[in-house]
């Protein structure tokens, strides 16, 4: 039996933008989930991924597959459903999984032959068995799975040219930020994989950087932190050789043994959720987690980097506090939280999210010409209605943000700052050079972006 795995391409990183830069070899991430779909898979199966995002594949030149599985978040759902169509005609089966899926369970219902939502580990065999004696459902569903029962994912299956490997070790946020879909997808029960198996999966992975895929890599109470710990303790004392970058909340900085120890590990970098420049962005968002112990940002910074661990703040620009001068402000905020680099989304409603409720019964979802318009769905494009903020003016809110935080002046002062603390100047540099190389191809994709909006609105109108 033959079974096909499938990444359908990300339009944030299209084929053509990986040829067009090469530091586009850093936006290529391993579809972990399909991974991990392998490793529960038995071994009657013969399996194939196919990641889009490295290469256009030749489907009909390859052999015809038993069964096609797809994976999407919803900015890849169109691919995906253009991919199922193919195989479909070809009458393959096609079942689809992962967050788009479950969130979205009706329209991809009409677009594939089953869907599995939730996490696949408590159903996957089933649906596998139930396609080989050809009777599969259209619909399964996997709940939350035993943390236990997450098997090794087959670091084996894809091809080499990756910068990262993945790897997660817990599952799940208590936090449920507003705008974020994990708590509705995995859960606010925070569940930490058994640490031999995350050591054991460590050392299959090839590549020597490692993305801990994790949304909250230390969690919010002490048990999780003490669990952290011994992870910890336990992959430095492998000698795992590896180097890895994960997501935390900013607690990650209140505990010097947990940042000496993950230093130790291997950690190199923190992809940190500040999400707004103020407390009253943080209170409406939902996270005033990071308001709790009068916390001071740039200390907590500072910490972190002292443990040689490169920090990226995320904010998040259109919140309904926002005003004109949001994208300059944030800029300042960062930098004064000495943060190593700046990674700034869109406010976007994400289905299944609370702000998409909140925005759909305001009426506030702009572009919702679905599944068409999930597309845009990348937090990189402005596709709600913003309180203060025209399209336009949010758009210019992004671009001086991005254009402040990443002048030449402010990368050099970084990357100085970087080499008198003795941290890592050339890390430094690279990514700021990598961020600042966006900002051209993103004013093109917003010029693009503006057009495909004034046509639909156009055509609206007409009809
Ligand atoms: C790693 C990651 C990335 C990597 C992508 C790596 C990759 N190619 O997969 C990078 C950094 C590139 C990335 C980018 C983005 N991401 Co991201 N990302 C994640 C993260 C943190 C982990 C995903 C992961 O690997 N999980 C581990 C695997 C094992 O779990 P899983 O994917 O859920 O798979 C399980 C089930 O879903 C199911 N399943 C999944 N697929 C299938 C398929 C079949 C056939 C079946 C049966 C089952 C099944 O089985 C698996 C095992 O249980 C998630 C958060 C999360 N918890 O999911 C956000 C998340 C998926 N990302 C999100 C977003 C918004 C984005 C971006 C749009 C944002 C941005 N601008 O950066 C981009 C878009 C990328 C794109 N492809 O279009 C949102 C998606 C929400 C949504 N509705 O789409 C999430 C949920 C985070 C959030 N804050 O809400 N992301
Ligand atoms: S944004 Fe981060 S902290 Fe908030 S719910 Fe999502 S994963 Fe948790």
């Amino acid at each position: 039996m033959r079974l096909y795995l499938i990444n359908p391409s990300n339009p944030l990183v299209s084929i053509v933008h990986v040829k067009e830069s090469r530091w586009n070899r850093y936006r290529v991430w391993k579809p972990l989930s399909l991974m991990v779909l392998a490793g529960l898979t038995p071994p009657e199966w013969e399996i194939t991924i196919v990641d889009e995002n490295l290469g256009a594949p030749d489907y009909p030149a390859m052999p015809r597959p038993d069964l096609v599985g797809i994976t999407a978040f919803t900015a890849q759902a169109n691919r995906a459903y253009e991919v199922a169509a193919h195989f479909r005609r070809l009458g393959v089966p096609v079942v689809m999984g992962g967050i788009h899926a479950t969130m979205c369970l009706d329209e991809a219902m009409t677009r594939v032959d089953s869907v599995v939502t939730r996490e696949a580990e408590g159903i996957w065999p089933q649906v596998l068995e139930d396609a080989r004696q050809g009777r599969l459902k259209r619909r399964y569903d996997g709940g939350f799975a035993e943390i236990s029962d997450v098997p090794l994912a087959r670091h084996d299956l894809l091809a080499e040219g990756y910068a990262f490997g993945a790897i997660q070790t817990t599952r799940g946020c208590p936090l449920n930020c507003t705008f974020c879909s994990v708590t509705a997808f995995n859960g606010a029960h925070y569940r930490q994989r058994p640490i031999a198996d995350v050591v054991r999966e460590f050392q299959s992975v090839r590549e020597k950087y490692v993305l801990v895929v994790d949304d909250n890599l230390i969690g919010t109470r002490p048990e999780h932190i003490a669990r952290a710990k011994d992870l910890f303790r336990a992959m430095a004392q492998a000698n795992l050789q590896k180097k890895w970058i994960a997501q935390a909340t900013i607690n990650f900085a209140d505990d010097e043994e947990l940042l000496a120890l993950a230093a130790k590990a291997g950690c190199t970098g923190v992809f940190i959720g500040f999400e707004s420049a103020t407390p009253e962005g943080l209170l409406e968002v939902g996270k005033k987690f990071n308001l709790l112990k009068g916390r001071d940002f740039r200390a907590s910074v500072r910490r972190i980097q002292r443990h040689n661990i490169l920090v990226v703040g995320s904010f998040i620009i259109g919140l309904d506090i926002d005003e004109p001068g949001v994208g300059a402000r944030i800029a300042e905020v960062a930098s004064q939280y000495g943060v190593d680099n700046l990674n700034v989304l869109f406010l976007t409603p994400l289905p299944g999210t609370r702000l998409w409720d909140q925005m759909m019964s305001e009426g506030r979802i702009g572009l919702d010409a679905f599944p068409e318009d999930w597309k845009y769905y990348t937090l990189t494009f402005p596709v709600a209605g913003y309180k203060h903020l025209s399209l336009d003016g949010v758009i210019q809110e992004m671009i001086s943000c991005n254009r402040d935080f990443y002048s030449m002046s402010r990368i050099l002062r970084r990357v100085w700052n970087s080499l008198w603390q003795h941290r890592k100047p050339l890390f430094s540099l690279v990514g700021n050079l990598s961020y600042r190389s966006n900002l051209r191809l993103d004013c093109k994709a917003y010029a693009d972006f503006k057009r495909y909006w004034d046509n639909r609105t156009n055509c609206v109108k007409e009809s």
